[in-house]
């Protein structure tokens, strides 16, 4: 008798320990720590970072001209700032006749005293070039990013070579059976007449963009070349790829290039890249597992629906829709819900590009602030999938000091790991696959409100300080923003709060819901030893009547 009651103590003790050990513990938002053991999935290290395992699920880093190796040395502030891609700048080789490490010299329209353009002009499709580093700087950057469960996409360039011709591979002009004035060899028939009309298929597809001469992307001996590259990318630890200038590549239904004609190739460049099709030559390219999105500048006549057959896509009028919205303060839900483009979900969004930025310096006027308001309301939304690009470090766009330290291969600024953009890349990580309902409370339009299902709400703010009250499905509670720390209550279907003046708010995770599991399994446990101290009691009680 005595033994049982002792193993139905232990019993007892024991099952509530484990009910104390496997309360979720708060705070647990980053955890950087590398895999122990030999892990081939990246995933699994991405969820306990709190990171996504999907690149179109997360947000992408724009590490622009940021040399390889120095992502790699910034990995793990990447993944602390919830970015789940880093997005490098191109990785071919590029002509390096003027290899001064700046940004942007003196001779802005030439390029002679160093730039940061000269990698979008490729003499060959290998890895490596004197602006961003080695192959082997490359696949260290991929490796680290392993350790964190960060992805590595890679700005590519296969629509044209650069105008120096002279300095063009031999290999990639012998694989594409002849370079210029060789019918149907490494260019476009038309690949040599500046582009006059972009609103014409045929010009825009194969015609010369801003001087540089456009390849024939149909050539099947080219094709193979360049999927060979996009093969070493992926080896070297590669997730996934931005194509440059992808309007200017035709799909199946644009009109081809003479000779493509004559010879019977096909417009096959998009099936061939997305692993749809197979090109003549019988190459494939096994592109499932990757992020793949084209750079495609909207404007008239571009069939947009049918690259989004093929790959995701930037959405660059809603950029200039969002630039706006935080430049006039109004976050009309209803400007802000349209994306502008058919499939939401295949869509790439950005508060600036790189293009924005630097040609013209269109974007760069934009204030830190206002970026972080902007990219609050790109990154709380399911649809899209928000690129941040990093400016130059020391720059302040907005008087006009565009390239700031101006050194290429440096990091930019740190505007990338502010408290808004982090929280608001963490959120966006939560609230994967919750769907999304936009919102101006009490219709102040300079207050939107982002609702995630049940589980979140962003709130971002380009007005003064607002005291909230709202309907809201989530669960009654309070809730700490992870912005400003301020507590949120909901009650009955009601939110309330404050939240400071041009700043967001993200509210989710419940505080009472791990206090009250907590509670619960200290009452359990108070419960089992009251239980067993009354247990005693009466035995001894017992033993004492019987020996009386
Ligand atoms: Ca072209
Ligand atoms: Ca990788």
């Amino acid at each position: 008798m005595k033994n049982l009651r002792i193993k139905i103590l232990t019993a007892v003790i024991a099952a509530v320990s484990a009910i104390t050990l496997t309360v979720p513990q708060a705070g647990l938002a980053q955890d950087t720590s590398q895999p122990t053991s030999e892990t081939h999935s990246t995933d699994a290290v991405a969820e306990k970072n709190n990171l996504t395992a999907n690149t179109a699920d997360g947000t992408i880093l724009h590490a622009w001209c940021w040399s390889f190796k120095t992502i790699k040395e910034n990995m793990k502030d990447i993944a602390e700032a919830g970015f789940s891609t880093v997005q490098t700048s191109p990785a071919n080789a590029c002509v390096d006749a003027y290899p001064t490490m700046k940004l942007m010299g003196d001779d802005e329209s030439g390029g002679t005293d160093g730039c940061w353009w000269w990698q979008y002009q490729p003499t060959d499709w290998t890895i490596g070039n004197y602006q961003l580093g080695t192959e082997d700087d490359f696949r260290a950057m991929c490796a680290e990013a392993d350790k964190y469960g960060i992805k590595v996409i890679v700005d590519v360039i296969p629509n044209h070579t650069t105008p120096r011709l002279d300095d063009v591979s031999q290999k990639l002009i012998d694989a594409a059976g002849g370079g210029k004035g060789v019918a149907g060899g490494l260019y476009h028939e038309n690949g040599f007449n500046e582009i006059t009309n972009w609103d014409d298929r045929y010009e825009c597809t194969t015609g010369e963009m801003g001087g540089l001469p456009d390849v024939n992307t149909e050539n099947p001996g080219f094709q193979d070349y360049f999927v060979k590259y996009l093969k070493e990318l992926v080896k070297d630890g590669a997730d996934g790829m931005r194509f440059d200038t992808t309007k200017h590549i035709g799909v199946p239904s644009d009109p081809l290039d003479k000779y493509t004609e004559q010879k019977g190739w096909k417009n096959n460049f998009w099936p061939l890249v997305t692993g749809k099709e197979a090109n003549l030559n019988g190459t494939k390219f096994d592109a499932k597992n990757l992020f793949l999105y084209g750079e495609v500048l909207q404007g008239n006549n571009v069939p947009q629906d049918e690259y989004q057959k093929y790959l995701s896509m930037t959405a660059s009028d809603y950029g200039t829709t969002i630039r706006s919205v935080v430049t006039i303060n109004n976050f009309s839900a209803s400007m802000i819900e349209n994306m502008q483009v058919s499939d939401t979900s295949k869509a790439v969004t950005w508060v600036e590009s790189h293009d924005t930025y630097c040609n013209d310096h269109e974007s760069a006027k934009l204030t830190d602030k206002q970026i972080e308001l902007g990219w609050a309301i790109l990154a709380s939304q399911k649809n899209g999938t928000p690129l941040f690009f990093s400016r130059p470090d020391g720059s302040d766009g907005p008087n006009r000091n565009y390239w700031g330290n101006n050194v290429l291969g440096a990091k930019g600024n740190d505007e990338f790991k502010s408290t808004i953009v982090k929280c608001s890349n963490f959120f966006r990580n939560a609230m994967s696959g919750e769907e999304q309902k936009l919102s101006n409370p009490d219709s102040d339009t300079h207050l939107l409100m982002v609702e995630r299902g049940d589980k979140g709400v962003a709130l971002i703010n380009g007005g003064g300080d607002a005291e909230i009250n709202a309907d809201t499905k989530l669960s009654d509670g309070t809730y700490t923003d992870t912005v400003s720390g301020n507590k949120f209550t909901v009650k009955k279907g009601k939110l309330t709060g404050t939240i400071g003046e041009q700043t967001a708010a993200f509210i989710y995770n419940k505080d009472k819901a791990i206090v009250s599991v907590r509670a619960i399994a200290f009452a359990v446990l108070l419960a089992a030893v009251v239980i067993c101290v009354v247990i005693i009691l009466i035995t001894w009680n017992s033993k004492k009547k019987h020996k009386s």
